[in-house]
């Protein structure tokens, strides 16, 4: 009898009703081959969830028992999320394994973004962040293609049976194996995929020819990026399904742009400078003049700016300044969020909530 829920791989369990994997007894009697647990069955077919996911504690579980064997690991990252979604660790944690990391959601940039500059520009900044991996894809999930080719240079990289995918949370990776599914035509139930943070809950095996198995692993979710803090409605704004709309702003000096309510920009002093905001199509970007910024926000945070709400500014409590000194080509990016990439010279400030991670790195569109 099978113990596991085909969508999110958690442990089932038929006593207690806001546990995680819990399935109804009768449920799971009528058919203990092919089941979902509660969670996965509502958020596969209401879009709805029960908040539950997995602790830090069982995501460096998981991470030991793959250090301990000789896999392949794949590690998945988000393009439009680099700062979120990087573990920069991941050699400390698999000091053995083999490395790969698979930059997914190509898709949401421009089709004529050259994907050849973002993987160079890719290899230089995981070697500045201490990251050794000995190879680097660029794919989009939704592209049979990108996944046939990812597939392909798995079974060329891989010395044992058992490849993992490993990444934080909502980077892709049961979207990837859902589309392998498809790929190899398998038998095996689709994954559970959703906008929320923590969707798998336990590890996955997919059996594929030739002996071969890649295993789905629950994503952790960081402290630092926007995600974690928001409830499902705004999380359906904030992460981009389709091509990210870049939005170009010339800007005087004592102007200040608006992220919706997450973020401020504001262009202190300096010349006329250029700036494109990469955030979900969804987020609002206003321009005012500095000297009105305060006043705005306060009057328009649940109007206009309209995300956060209330409740999810309460979670991320209070808004930091950052202060960035632009000279040339910069991105500052929000983790979880987007960025905004600059060009031009002068003094910007950020404000942000406290607990989000906002760093500047060298453009990634050139
Ligand atoms: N635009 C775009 N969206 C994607 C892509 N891959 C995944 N998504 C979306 O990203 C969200 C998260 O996908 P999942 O596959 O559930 O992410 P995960 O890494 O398995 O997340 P956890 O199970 O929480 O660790 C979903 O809304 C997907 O539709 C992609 O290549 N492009
Ligand atoms: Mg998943």
């Amino acid at each position: 009898m099978k113990t596991k829920c085909d969508g999110c791989g958690v442990k089932i369990q038929t006593t207690s009703p806001n546990e995680k994997g819990y399935i109804r007894s009768d449920v799971y009697l009528k058919n203990p081959d092919h089941f979902l647990c509660e969670r996965c069955f509502h958020l596969q077919h209401y879009n709805r969830v029960a908040d539950i996911s997995i602790s830090e504690k069982e995501f460096l579980a998981n991470a030991k028992k793959i250090a301990a064997s000789r896999a392949l690991v794949v590690h998945i990252i988000d393009v439009f999320d680099l700062e979120g979604t990087i573990i920069s660790n991941i050699n400390e944690l698999f000091p053995n394994n083999k490395i790969m990391v698979v930059a997914n959601k190509f898709d949401l940039f421009l089709s004529s973004t050259k994907p050849n500059k973002i993987l160079n520009y890719l290899r230089t900044y995981l070697k500045e962040q201490g990251l050794h991996a000995i190879n680097v894809s660029l794919i989009s999930a939704k592209s049979k293609q990108d996944v046939l080719r990812l597939l392909n240079k798995i079974y060329q990289l891989k010395d044992e049976e058992e490849v993992y995918f490993f990444g934080v949370t909502n980077v892709g990776k049961s979207t990837i194996i859902n589309q392998i599914i498809d790929l190899v035509e398998s038998k095996a139930s689709p994954i559970t995929v959703s906008n929320l943070p923590g969707t798998t809950l336990g590890l996955i095996k997919l059996a594929l020819p030739e002996k071969t198995f890649i295993i789905d692993t629950p994503g952790i979710i960081h402290d630092f990026q926007m995600t974690k803090y928001l409830d499902k409605t705004t999380l359906n704004l904030v992460i981009p399904q389709k091509y990210v709309k870049p939005r170009v702003y010339q800007l005087n000096p004592e102007q200040t742009l608006f992220v919706g309510g997450f973020a401020v920009f504001n262009f202190v002093s300096g010349e006329k400078s250029s700036f494109v905001a990469y955030f979900a199509n969804q987020i609002v970007i206003h321009r005012t003049k500095l000297i009105n910024a305060v006043e705005f926000y306060i009057k328009h945070v649940d109007d206009l700016l309209l995300i956060p709400t209330e409740t999810e500014r309460q979670r991320l409590g209070k808004m930091i300044k950052h202060e960035f000194i632009i000279d040339g080509r910069v991105d500052i990016s929000i983790a979880g969020l987007g960025f905004m990439s600059i060009v031009g010279q002068g003094k910007v400030e950020v404000e942000c909530f406290e607990p989000i991670k906002v760093k500047a790195r060298e453009a990634l569109i050139q």
